[in-house]
């Protein structure tokens, strides 16, 4: 005779009432196999807080010009965009290996500029030699997103799982008001031509990267009276191509939005809610710098990775 089961400590979800089942489901991790394993695709704050990840800064150029976008090399500002210096590929791995001494609970590795990844090869060279030396860690790659339909097989060869795309904007008036500009196929394009071409292969690149595997973020700046009324649709159409999280982050007015008050809290958290009904919402970002090391928000080992005296300053542009 075989023992009956224990008895459960779980209640059964069918047993509570809405609200409950509401908390249940948002207390939920979203990716179970990267809870606690990648802090930008945790959903809880233990979750969050319990790995760290090491962007490595070697993307020099970009084909997009976003208004909000000033890359710089400095060592105080803090935000996307921004390395103390840039890295070849093979000086990036010697750098891994480093930072693994330095603060053994790295996870992840992720490239986000200072410029588009995937505006030159050093991301996906570095991603190589990376996962050929350390296949256990994940490999994380933020874009703009006007390369990934080209790039998409070579992303994933290279060990590629988790993807940012930035999209600010799914309508092309909106859109050619953020980034007027783009370099594609050696040619420059500028307006709603340049907006069209944008959000199509962001779009159509998010669709081939999840049907290879990859699980996609959105990162999606909120630009107070460019793009504030329009993050709902912005969510329902990178929903629909497949993307799982959405991440929307404050402008810090800067360049050529320099004028603009940021957004706040009140405005941000409409805009998430709104994003909400058609994704999951992603809200612990901290607007990282290009060349950081550590959890997120938590603790920062780039000026003892790098020999370097940070003066950190918050300001923004993308993620
Ligand atoms: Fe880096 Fe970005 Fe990967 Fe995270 S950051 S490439 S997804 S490992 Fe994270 Fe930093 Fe926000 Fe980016 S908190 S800016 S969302
Ligand atoms: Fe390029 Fe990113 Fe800056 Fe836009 S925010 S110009 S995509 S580096």
């Amino acid at each position: 005779m075989s023992a009956a089961p224990p008895p459960s400590t779980s209640v059964p979800l069918g047993a509570l009432c809405a609200v409950q089942r509401m908390r249940a489901a948002a207390s939920a991790p979203i990716f179970p196999a990267l809870e606690g394993r990648h802090p930008c695709f945790s959903s809880t704050p233990e979750g969050h807080a319990a790995s760290a990840r090491l962007h490595l800064p070697v993307s020099p150029g970009c084909n997009i010009a976003c208004r909000f976008c000033k890359r710089d090399f400095n060592r105080h500002e803090q935000r996307p965009g921004v390395a103390a210096r840039l890295l070849t590929p093979e000086q990036a791995l010697v750098v891994v290996g480093r930072a693994l001494r330095l603060c053994p609970n790295i996870n992840v590795v992720g490239i986000a500029g200072p410029g588009d990844p995937l505006c030159t090869p050093h991301a996906l060279q570095t991603f190589r030699l990376v996962h050929a030396a350390y296949p256990d860690l994940i490999k994380c790659l933020s874009t703009n997103g006007l390369m990934l339909p080209a790039s998409a097989d070579d992303i994933l060869a290279a060990g590629v799982s988790t993807i940012t795309v930035t999209v600010n904007a799914v309508d092309p008036e909106i859109q050619a008001e953020i980034s007027p500009t783009i370099v594609y196929q050696r040619q420059r394009l500028e307006g709603h031509e340049a907006a069209r071409r944008l959000i199509a292969n962001q779009l159509s690149g998010i669709a081939l990267v999840v049907a290879r595997g990859a699980t996609v973020k959105v990162n999606t700046v909120l630009i107070p009276g460019v793009n504030d009324g329009h993050v709902a649709e912005v969510a329902r159409r990178v929903a629909e191509a497949g993307a799982q999280i959405i991440n929307v982050i404050p402008l810090i007015p800067q360049h050529g939005f320099a004028d603009l008050l940021p957004p706040d809290a009140l405005a941000v958290h409409r805009a998430r809610e709104a994003a909400r009904r058609h994704l999951a919402v992603f809200s612990h970002c901290q607007r990282c710098r290009a060349d950081a090391c550590g959890v997120p928000g938590i603790s920062d080992f780039s000026a003892e990775l790098y020999g370097d005296t940070l003066v950190a300053e918050p300001t923004f542009s993308h993620g």
